[in-house]
């Protein structure tokens, strides 16, 4: 029989790396299965997802702008995927249904919390940005019992919804980029739209602790400008979103192959790709 076919819809999507980390992760665990990137507006999705599926397709990885769209599609979704209203896994059941998980929560805090090797409990922690990706995130970060939590937005009636909405998980506040400033913080985490395009929020660089960690979402083949505003800020750590991206692909590869890659092996051969010596 041929090999199970996987792939990743975004727009764009030429930056992705989900190919190569699915294709080590085959390599890996002897997994016969392709997993290619493809250009998909929103416009076009459904007619996209539907396609694949009908061609033999078995999962595919949404990416911006499409995980709104993607929740809204799957028959059935995780409790997860409910919460974060967005859906990153999409798993064609034996039955033809759609199911829907988003992984993309418990691959940030694997990635902080084992990769990293960071205790979040006890942590005061800012979270940059009210939109899809913070939402994804709240809930696992909160779970690790922070001291507290502060979401912090350009609008900030959005943070405000956020937190209220997350409320009764912990203590967990919303404000807008120009209330920061008395307070500071022990890590630091950018979930803005706007860092996608390069920008980064104008913060007191004294908001992070002496020693704190800066911790981008987003990741590129070059250091993004919030990593590069954490080192300037004195950040203990500051780093990108690759960790995360290699963890949030190994939940989705557990979830359609039920097995578990290793992620430190990959996180090291994308890193030495990044910089070869
Ligand atoms: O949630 C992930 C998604 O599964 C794949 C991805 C990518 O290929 O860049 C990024 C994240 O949105």
């Amino acid at each position: 029989s041929s090999a199970d076919r996987y792939a990743v819809f975004g727009h764009p999507i030429a930056h992705s790396k989900s190919p190569i980390i699915h294709t080590l992760f085959a390599e890996q665990t002897g997994e016969r299965l392709t997993y290619t990137a493809q250009d998909v507006p929103p416009e076009t999705f459904e007619t996209e997802v539907r396609a694949f599926f009908a061609g033999g397709g078995k999962g595919l990885n949404c990416t911006v702008p499409l995980k709104e769209l993607a929740w809204k599609i799957a028959d059935h979704r995780s409790q997860r995927a409910e919460l974060s209203r967005a859906v990153n896994t999409l798993a064609l059941r034996p039955d033809g249904t759609i199911y829907g998980d988003n992984t993309d929560g418990i691959g940030l805090v694997r990635d902080l919390t084992v990769n990293l090797g960071l205790t979040l409990k006890g942590l005061r922690i800012l979270l940059l940005g009210a939109g899809g990706a913070s939402r994804g995130v709240i809930k696992p970060l909160l779970e690790h019992g922070p001291a507290h939590l502060v979401i912090a937005n350009r609008t900030p009636e959005k943070a405000f919804q956020l937190a209220d909405e997350f409320g009764d998980l912990g203590l967990i506040k919303g404000c807008g980029f120009s209330d920061l400033g008395t307070e500071s913080f022990d890590l630091i985490l950018n979930a803005t739209a706007a860092s996608l395009a390069g920008e980064v929020p104008a913060l007191p660089k004294n908001i992070l602790q002496t020693g704190g960690y800066c911790y981008d979402l987003a990741y590129g083949s070059e250091p993004t400008p919030f990593v590069l505003w954490g080192r300037d800020a004195g950040a203990a750590v500051s780093v990108d979103g690759l960790g995360m991206l290699v963890e949030q692909a190994a939940e989705a590869f557990q979830i359609w192959r039920g097995i578990r890659p290793e992620t430190r092996p990959v996180i090291d051969a994308l890193k030495s790709r990044e910089h070869p010596c």
